[in-house]
């Protein structure tokens, strides 16, 4: 929850900088709602969990818990919205959301019930509607980048697997070296004006000429876009950074970034070590780095070694009394075991290097380790075999419906189908007239 904090408080104040405003609407969606937008649910009808008794008592009509909020906020916004003058829109809501996922349910990667947050905004024209998706999308890649040090990759989705109900999505990709599957990391979409006409969102349009002589029935459909990050961000950092030990937590997430830990060799001054510690952790804290003691006495420094590296804390400090004498201290870094000494008259200028290294350090290894999977492909054969290798595929593609569900049955197995993940926009020069979208292994 601390991870999460630390990414919902940049992000926030980002979306505060475009004005969005924080709104909160129901948990609850009456089936009335559900029904009438029936179209919108349909596919996604499965998942939708059904509140259906209070106490013993059945209710009359069931209450859908929301998977996402669009039937319950875009009633409010044709009701808002009259004239050019209320617009744009821009609301912003952190909540959790139910999904209710059959299929092997995985801790933040794939919940039944997760948090996020989840932006709709809505514009005059569709120039704004298409600079905010790719502003929002440029927040992700650095929520996920630049925090929990994954690389993405930002792109278009294909037409099978954009948001069915929108006109565009974009989204940040990651990859699992480990496992060979790519994975949504965030979207922004555009609405076009589908949902404008389902919820009938309509403006009177300053600019069009019909419009000034109010005539009727001659308003304009809106222009909407919805984004969403999910705490799966929080599962993907750590699938990417995990090691045998436990967790491995990249310094600007991390709720402790320096775990300081005192060593009481035999007969040692435990008093005066304790103060040390104590000054240690007073003097970053001032600082600015989130800096602990764990001082307690019932544990031996070894186990609290290995405690903290399973917690994933970026830094260690040791302190025994050779190092007290010396005025030094032992910091050891939880990525790579690296240990070193030092003068702690200069520690917090060392430990910030230090983190900065470390965040660095996570990021380039991960964006080496996922690059080394990608493989580019011409030929169907070339692509089966680099499926069966996990790879992490960039092929010529036409976007074509057709061409992408035979693709998803051709490749049917034990590791699953494949799937588009996105055109990169990041685009390599390959066979010329043609984009290139990112394939992976599913399930
Ligand atoms: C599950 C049950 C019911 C995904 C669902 O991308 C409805 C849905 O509409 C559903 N799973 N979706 C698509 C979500 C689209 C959109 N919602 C707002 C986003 C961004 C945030």
């Amino acid at each position: 929850m601390e991870i999460w904090e630390l990414l919902k408080e940049f992000f926030d104040a980002e979306i505060k900088k475009l004005k969005l405003k924080s709104y909160y609407f129901p948990l609850f969606i009456t089936e009335n709602v559900v029904q009438k937008k029936k179209d919108h649910f349909e596919g996604f009808a499965p998942e939708v969990a059904w509140v259906t008794k209070t106490g013993n008592s059945e209710l009359e009509a069931p209450i859908a818990i929301r998977p996402t909020s669009e039937t319950v906020m875009y009633p409010y916004f044709a009701k808002w919205i009259r004239s050019h003058r209320n617009l744009p829109l821009r609301c912003n809501q952190w909540c959790s959301v139910v999904r209710w996922e059959c299929s092997n349910p995985i801790p933040l990667i794939r919940s039944r019930e997760f948090l996020w947050q989840e932006g709709h905004t809505v514009f005059a024209t569709k120039e704004e509607s298409d600079e905010e998706v790719l502003h929002i999308l440029e927040l992700y890649r650095r929520i996920y980048e630049e925090f929990l040090a994954v690389p993405v990759s930002k792109g278009r989705k294909s037409e099978v697997e954009k948001f069915a109900g929108g006109l565009y999505t974009t989204s940040v990709e990651a990859f699992i070296p480990n496992t060979g599957r790519g994975i949504q990391a965030a979207t922004s979409n555009c609405l076009g004006q589908n949902f404008a006409k389902m919820f009938e969102i309509f403006f009177e349009d300053e600019n069009d000429p019909a419009q000034k002589k109010k005539e009727k029935n001659k308003r304009s459909l809106v222009w909407q876009n919805s984004w969403a990050y999910t705490t799966r961000s929080i599962g993907v950092m750590v699938m990417t950074h995990g090691d045998d030990k436990g967790l491995v937590l990249p310094p600007r997430v991390a709720p402790i970034q320096v775990m300081v830990i005192p060593d009481p060799l035999e007969d040692a001054d435990m008093t005066a070590i304790k103060e040390v510690c104590e000054t240690i952790v007073y003097t970053l804290s001032q600082a600015g780095i989130r800096a602990d003691l764990d001082a307690r006495e019932n544990y031996t420094p070894e186990w609290k070694h290995s405690h903290w590296e399973m917690k994933g804390v970026p830094l260690r400090i040791e302190i025994d009394v050779k190092d007290l004498a010396n005025k030094q201290v032992r910091v050891v870094r939880r990525d790579n075991g690296a240990k070193v000494d030092i003068p702690s008259t200069d520690l917090v200028e060392h430990v910030q290097v230090l983190l900065d290294r470390i965040q660095d350090s996570l990021f380039e290894t991960a964006k080496q380790k996922r690059d080394a999977c990608i493989e580019v492909v011409y030929t169907w054969d070339e692509f089966t075999a680099a499926v069966n290798d996990k790879k992490l595929i960039l092929a010529p593609w036409c976007d074509e419906e057709e061409v992408e569900k035979d693709v998803r049955a051709r490749t049917e197995g034990d590791l699953g189908s494949a799937k588009t993940l996105c055109a990169p926009f990041d685009q390599p020069d390959l066979v010329e007239g043609s984009d290139h979208v990112f394939f992976l292994r599913r399930r």
